[in-house]
Order: structure tokens, then sequence, then C-alpha cells
């Protein structure tokens, strides 16, 4: 893909995090996508995300498929590895990669046409496996790149840039994952990094798939007046239903989950997602009620955004196919390649 190298100049006082690293080393190359587009926010809020929790770049894998989304992962971390697959197959690539190496943290960007077409089926395995990984997609209701046809999230009766509208019913990527098992499902709106970057940093903690559709629009193709993926009627029908907090465990003080309304979960890895609740009762660890819930706000057109439910008791994909801890590419070659005869005892299991 091409991209532009940005000056290596840093502030001096510049903050640094952990690592005594600044924000500037989490960015990548220049980006070459359309003035305004509501992915390169998305990427803004990766980077200060990544910098917040001092991720070590060298441990990250970004990963995408096809689309303006997918050109993203260009746009930040430069020193992480990264793999552009086709178009699609971003999560099938990463169930690869993650099954090789458990060791790496892993960020998939995708699109809605990437994720909710040709690539749905590869989204909804991955899902269902638990693959430990950060799933993106940047929703915007139309194929970007391709010069903005409808996607499958777009809305009925939402109107192409000529004025025709959408007739086919979409596919909402929440309620789909939530239906389908998934352990970590967030909602968010590229124009509010305030919101996004907390789920970012909640979501690399977690233990499994953590899948965050962004409404992100397409300034170039889907900004208009009877688009559902706008920025004027995004801003004008998202509503939160939860305000989510992270406390790392590092810090652990005894976060303060007094207050009446807080609901506080236990990540595995020690670190306390706090949920404070808008709406009266919102429960972020029952999948039926939250189903429920979103459903009802959604007939009455509403976008319901924040971080909409969580379940840290389901095990991930090396939990349930017991993977290996050593990354492959570590493995010594008679551990990887252990002979003719236990090919042959292994073949006399399956007689
Ligand atoms: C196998 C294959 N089919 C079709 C295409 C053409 N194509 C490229 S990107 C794209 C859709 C991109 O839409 P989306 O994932 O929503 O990304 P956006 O550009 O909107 O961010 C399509 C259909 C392709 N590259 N490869
Ligand atoms: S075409 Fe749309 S999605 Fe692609 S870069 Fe431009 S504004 Fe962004
Ligand atoms: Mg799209």
């Amino acid at each position: 893909m091409p991209s532009i190298a940005k000056p290596l100049a840093r502030h001096p006082a510049l903050k640094q995090n952990e690592l005594g690293l600044t924000i500037r080393d989490y960015e990548g190359s220049m980006s070459t996508l359309c003035a305004g587009c509501g992915h390169d926010s998305i990427t803004a809020a990766i980077v200060r995300a990544l910098w917040e929790i001092s991720m070590q770049p060298h441990m990250l894998a970004k990963m995408s498929g096809i689309g303006c989304s997918s050109k993203t992962p260009a746009y930040f971390v430069n020193g992480a590895h990264g793999f552009n697959s086709a178009h699609g197959r971003m999560p099938a690539i990463t169930t690869g990669a993650a099954a090789a190496n458990r060791e790496l943290t892993y960020i998939g960007v995708s699109g809605d046409g990437d994720s909710l077409s040709i690539g749905i089926g590869h989204m909804c395995h991955a899902i269902r496996r638990n693959v430990r990984m950060v799933y993106i997609i940047e929703n915007n209701g139309v194929y970007g790149l391709t010069k903005g046809q409808f996607s499958a999230s777009a809305d009925v009766g939402s109107k192409s840039k000529r004025g025709e509208p959408n007739q086919f019913a979409p596919i909402d990527p929440v309620m789909l994952a939530l239906s389908i098992g998934a352990t970590f499902v967030a909602r968010s709106f590229s124009g509010d990094k305030e919101q996004l970057v907390p789920i970012l940093k909640a979501a690399f903690r977690h233990r499994g798939m953590a899948l965050i559709d962004v409404i992100s629009p397409c300034v170039t193709f889907n900004d208009h007046t009877g688009s559902t993926k706008s920025y004027l009627y995004t801003r004008k029908h998202a509503v939160s239903a939860t305000d989510a907090d992270l406390v790392p465990p590092a810090s652990e003080i005894v976060a303060n989950i007094s207050a009446q309304d807080v609901t506080a979960v236990t990540l595995h890895d020690g670190s306390i997602l706090r949920f404070r609740s808008v709406p009266e009762g919102y429960d972020p660890t029952d999948r039926v009620k939250v189903t429920s819930y979103l459903q009802q706000r959604q007939q009455k057109g509403e976008i319901i955004t924040g971080l909409l439910f969580v379940n840290e008791h389901v095990p991930d994909m090396h939990e349930m196919n017991n993977t290996s801890d050593t990354p492959l590419a570590r493995m010594p070659y008679e551990k990887l390649c252990p002979g003719s005869a236990a090919l042959e005892q292994l073949q006399e299991e399956f007689r």
C-alpha cells in the first residue's frame, strides 16, 4: 500500500509512557484517506489507546483485509508487525497467526464491506472461537474504496449520494456478534474519542475477541442528508448506554466501586472494568437483557453506544484448542515434526 513517511522530529517536552515512548512513537505513515474521513479519527484513538497502555510496538500485530478501513494499519505503530490480507480474510488469517504465536497482541481493522459481506463467515467463526484479538469494524454503510456502493450495514431507506434508497435489511454486527456468543461487544462513533479510547484500552485487556463496531462516516460517499451513517445523523441519534473505565492491575489502589450504579467486572489479568450505567438497571453482563434493550432502542431509531456486553468467563481459542505457549517459530524442529512413526500412530487413531 502506498504510504508517505512522517518526519522523525519529536518535541523534547512530549510526555512519555511507562516504556519511555511518546505518542509519536505510536504513529504510522501519513494517511492517504480523504480529508475528514472517520477512519482517520479512529486511527488517532488507536494511537492514543496503545500509547496509554504502553504497548510494546514489536509485540503488536496489525491485521486487515481490503478497503479504505483496511488501509489504516499503515497509519499507526510503524514498529509493529502487519499483514494486509485478501478482502474479508482478516479474521481467518488472524486466527492462524494467533494459533502460531500467542505472544503477540492482535488488532484487526476491517470495514463493513470487508466483514459483513465477503468476510462474514470468517468473522462469525473467529467470534465463535473467541480468538484473542481486538476486532474493529470501521462502519460507514458503504464500500468507500470502490466508490460508494451500499454495504450490508446500510439501513433500509438510507439514501446513497445519488439519492437512491437502500431496500435491503441491514446486518447489525453488534446483534450478530451477541447472537453467536461474542464475549466483548462495543459500539462507538469515530467522532467520540472520549468514549472510544477507554473502550479500546479495555478491549486490549480482554481475554478473547473484543469486537468494536465504530460508526465512521465516509465524507466522500456517505455524509449527506438521508444517510443514516452521516456525522449529523450519528451525532443526533447516538445514545450512550454505558460509561466504561478501566483500572489496570498495577494501579489497584482499590477502585471506588461503591457507588450504587457502578458494575465492576474483573478481567482475567486482574484489571477492573467499571461500568456506570446511564439507563436504569443496564447490566452489561446479561446477554439476554442487553439484546432485548438494544432491539427496543433500535426500534426507536437510537444508535446505542458504549461497552455493551462483556463476559470474562468463556475460554478463549488457546484454552479451547490447547495451543502451544511457545510460538511455532521458536519450537525445535523435532517437536514440530515428530517423524513418521508419530504420524503413523496418529493415523492409526483414526482407523
Ligand atoms: C475478492 C475481492 N472482491 C472484491 C473486491 C473489491 N473491493 C475492494 S474494497 C471493497 C469493499 C470495501 O468496503 P469496506 O470494507 O466497507 O471498506 P471501506 O472502504 O468502506 O472502508 C470491495 C468490494 C476485492 N478487492 N477483492
Ligand atoms: S472514500 Fe470514504 S471511506 Fe474512503 S477514504 Fe474517502 S471518506 Fe474515507
Ligand atoms: Mg465501508
